[in-house]
C-alpha cells in the first residue's frame, strides 16, 4: 500500500505498511483499484454526454466510489468488494449504452482506442482486485510534480464528490458537478497531460467545490430551514440514549422521527453538532445535544458514552472491543463486523430499529453535566446582524476576523490552535466551520458587544457560509478585492474535504493562507512553489510568530 492522502500520513511521507487512521494495506489497494475503475467508468458517462445519453445512477455512483475512499470513511474489504464490483457493472452498462448510441448516429462501430480502466476485468474477486489495485495507484505517475498534481486534483474532487453525495441525498441536483468530477478522473489517466493543464483543472476544481458547497447550502438550509442561534447542551441525561456522528441529516432526521415517544435521547457527536441549529431538526424535543468533541476523540468519547452510536460518514475510527457491539454504521461508511443499516429503498426511510433496540437494551447512560455551546452563525444569521458587525469593524471594536475552518486531528501539534485562540487579542472574532473548532470552542472567549468571539458557521461544508458571509463584508465595505478585508485565513487540514475547501478558497482569490499542522505530504516542492508564488500559501509556525504575521498586516 501507499497511501498519502491525509495531514496524517505516517513520517510525513506516507503510510507503506498499515494506514495511521488504522485502514489496511487489503482496503488501501482495493481502494487505489475502485478509484482506477471510477476513472474508467466516468471515461464512458462522458463519451455517452456526447451522444444524448444519461445514466443517473452511474453518474452519482462515481462521486459515491470517490466519497468511500476519503480518509475514516470505509474500512471494510467486503465493502470494497461490493463497490469495485458495482463499479465494473455500471461501467459495462453504460459502456453498451454507448455503443448502441454511437452505431445510430454514425452508423459505424466505435473504434476509438480505449483507456485500460475502461475495459480491465478479470473474474476472481478480491485477490484479483488487489493485485491489479497494486500497479495502478499513486505510483503509476513516475514524474513528481505530475503525480503531486493527480493527487491534489483526486483529493479536491473527493472532496467535492462527498458534498455533492449530500446534497443529492437531499434530493437537490447539479449534473456540472458530476460531469466536473468525472472529466478531472479521466484527465488524470492521460500520460501525455501537462503541469499547466493539471493547474488549471485543479483551479476549475476550486470553482466547483464553490458550486458544491453551495448546493449542499441550499439543501441543508431548504430542507431544514436557516441555522439559528441555539445554545447546545453538552451533558447527558439519566435515559436510554443515541450518538449520532458524522455529516449526514437526513441520516439523523429519520433517526429523530423513529426514536420519537421511545424515551431515548439522541445526541450529536464530532460533525453532527451543527444539526442542533436547524429549525426543523431542533423542534424534536430528544435531540437533546451534543456529547464529546472531534473524531479523533471517539475511542475515548464512545466507550464513555454507553448508549448506541451511529456513523453517517467519517471520520470512523477503528473500534475498540469495548464498545465495538454497540457502533452502527450507515451509507458509505464501513467496517468488518459492524451492524451496517442498509441505504433506502423505494423511496422508504432507512429502518434504523437495530440501533433503537441496541439502545433500549442498554438502557439509561451515566447522568453528567455539561456547558452550552453557542452554534448556528451561518450567513443567513450572520447578515441578521451585519449592521452591529459592521458597525464594531468601523468603530475599532472589532479589528480582524480570523477564519479557522477546518479539521482536528490526532497529531499533539495541533495544540497550536487552541493556543493561538487563546491568544488572539480580545478585539479578534475568529469565525469557524468544521471539527478544528473542538480545539477552542470550549475556552470562553467571551464576545464583543454581544458578538461572540468564536462563531461557528456549522459543518466544514458550510466554510461557505464563512465565504457568504466574507463577500457580503466586502460588498458592505465596497471593496475591490477580497483580500483588502480585515479578515485572515489560518486554516487546520485533515483530510480531503478540507483539500476540496482549500481549492475553493484558491479560486475566490484568497491570498496569504496560513495552512497546518503540516503541508501536505502528496505537494512536491515545485508544485509548493506555485501555490506559494500564487497564492501565498504558508505553512504555520509558532503562535507568537504568527500571531504577529498576522497582527502586524
Ligand atoms: Fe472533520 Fe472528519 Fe468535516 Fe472532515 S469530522 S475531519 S474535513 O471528516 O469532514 O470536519
Ligand atoms: Fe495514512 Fe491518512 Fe492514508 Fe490513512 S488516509 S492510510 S492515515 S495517509
Amino acid at each position: 500500500m501507499f497511501c498519502y492522502q491525509c495531514s496524517e500520513a505516517a513520517r510525513g511521507v506516507g503510510c507503506d505498511t498499515i494506514g495511521v487512521c488504522g485502514k489496511t494495506p487489503e482496503v488501501a489497494t482495493l481502494q487505489d483499484m475502485l478509484i482506477w475503475l471510477t476513472k474508467g467508468l466516468s471515461y464512458w458517462t462522458l463519451k455517452a454526454k456526447e451522444y444524448g445519453v444519461k445514466d443517473d445512477e452511474a453518474n452519482l455512483y462515481v462521486a459515491e466510489a470517490l466519497f468511500s475512499t476519503i480518509t475514516n470513511v470505509n474500512f471494510s474489504v467486503e465493502r470494497m468488494v461490493e463497490f469495485i464490483e458495482r463499479a465494473i457493472e455500471l461501467r459495462d452498462r453504460v459502456k453498451h449504452k454507448f455503443l448502441d448510441a454511437y452505431v445510430a448516429k454514425e452508423g459505424k462501430p466505435f473504434d476509438e482506442k480505449v483507456p485500460e480502466a475502461a475495459e480491465w476485468y478479470k473474474p476472481g474477486g478480491a485477490e484479483v482486485y488487489e493485485l491489479k489495485g497494486m500497479e495502478v495507484g499513486v505510483f503509476l505517475d513516475k514524474n513528481e510534480d505530475i503525480r503531486s498534481l493527480k493527487q491534489l486534483l483526486i483529493y479536491g474532487l473527493k472532496g467535492i464528490a462527498a458534498y455533492t453525495d449530500h446534497a443529492y441525498v437531499l434530493k437537490y441536483a447539479n449534473d456540472d458537478i458530476l460531469y466536473f468530477i468525472q472529466k478531472g478522473l479521466v484527465e488524470t489517466l492521460r500520460d501525455d497531460i501537462t503541469v499547466d493543464e493539471l493547474i488549471n483543472l485543479t483551479m476549475e476544481a476550486g470553482k466547483y467545490a464553490v458550486e458544491a458547497m453551495a448546493l449542499l447550502d441550499k439543501a441543508n438550509t431548504s430542507t431544514y430551514g436557516n441555522p439559528e442561534i441555539t445554545e447546545v447542551y453538552t451533558g447527558t441525561y439519566n435515559a436510554p440514549g443515541i450518538l449520532v456522528s458524522g455529516h449526514d441529516l437526513l441520516d439523523l432526521e429519520e433517526l429523530l422521527k423513529q426514536t420519537e415517544g421511545t424515551g431515548i435521547m439522541v445526541y450529536t457527536h464530532g460533525e453532527m453538532l451543527p444539526a442542533n441549529a436547524y429549525p426543523e431538526l431542533k423542534k424534536y424535543k430528544h435531540l437533546a445535544g451534543n456529547f464529546g468533541s472531534a473524531w479523533w476523540k471517539q475511542d475515548k468519547e464512545f466507550e464513555e458514552f454507553g448508549g448506541a452510536i451511529l456513523m453517517t460518514t467519517n471520520c470512523l475510527v477503528p473500534p475498540k472491543e469495548s464498545y465495538k457491539d454497540r457502533v452502527f454504521t450507515t451509507g458509505l461508511v464501513g467496517f468488518d463486523k459492524l451492524t451496517h443499516i442498509p441505504n433506502r429503498t423505494d423511496g422508504k426511510p432507512k429502518d434504523f430499529s437495530p440501533v433503537i433496540k441496541k439502545a433500549l437494551e442498554l438502557g439509561p447512560i451515566p447522568e453528567r453535566e455539561g456547558k452550552k455551546l453557542v452554534i448556528g452563525f451561518a450567513h443567513e444569521q450572520v447578515s441578521q446582524v451585519a449592521d452591529k458587525v459592521i458597525e464594531a469593524v468601523k468603530s475599532g471594536a472589532i479589528k480582524k476576523f480570523f477564519v479557522m475552518a477546518g479539521c482536528d486531528g490526532r497529531h499533539k501539534e495541533r495544540e497550536y490552535y487552541t493556543e493561538f485562540a487563546a491568544k488572539l487579542p480580545k478585539d479578534n472574532v475568529i469565525l469557524t466551520a468544521g471539527c478544528a473548532k473542538y480545539r477552542y470552542n470550549k475556552l470562553d472567549l467571551g464576545d464583543i458587544g454581544g458578538i461572540p468571539r468564536v462563531l461557528d458557521a456549522g459543518q466544514c461544508n458550510d466554510s461557505y457560509s464563512l465565504v457568504v458571509t466574507a463577500l457580503k463584508l466586502k460588498e458592505a465595505f465596497g471593496l475591490d478585492d477580497i483580500n483588502e478585508l480585515p479578515i485572515e485565513y489560518n486554516i487546520a487540514w485533515y483530510e480531503q474535504k478540507a483539500v476540496a475547501v482549500l481549492l475553493a478558497l484558491l479560486y475566490l482569490g484568497v491570498k496569504g493562507i496560513k495552512l497546518g499542522p503540516k503541508l501536505p505530504a502528496f505537494v512536491s516542492p515545485n508544485v509548493l512553489k506555485v501555490l506559494v508564488d500564487n497564492f501565498g500559501i504558508n505553512p504555520i509556525t509558532t503562535v507568537e510568530k504568527d500571531l504577529e504575521f498576522f497582527l502586524s498586516k
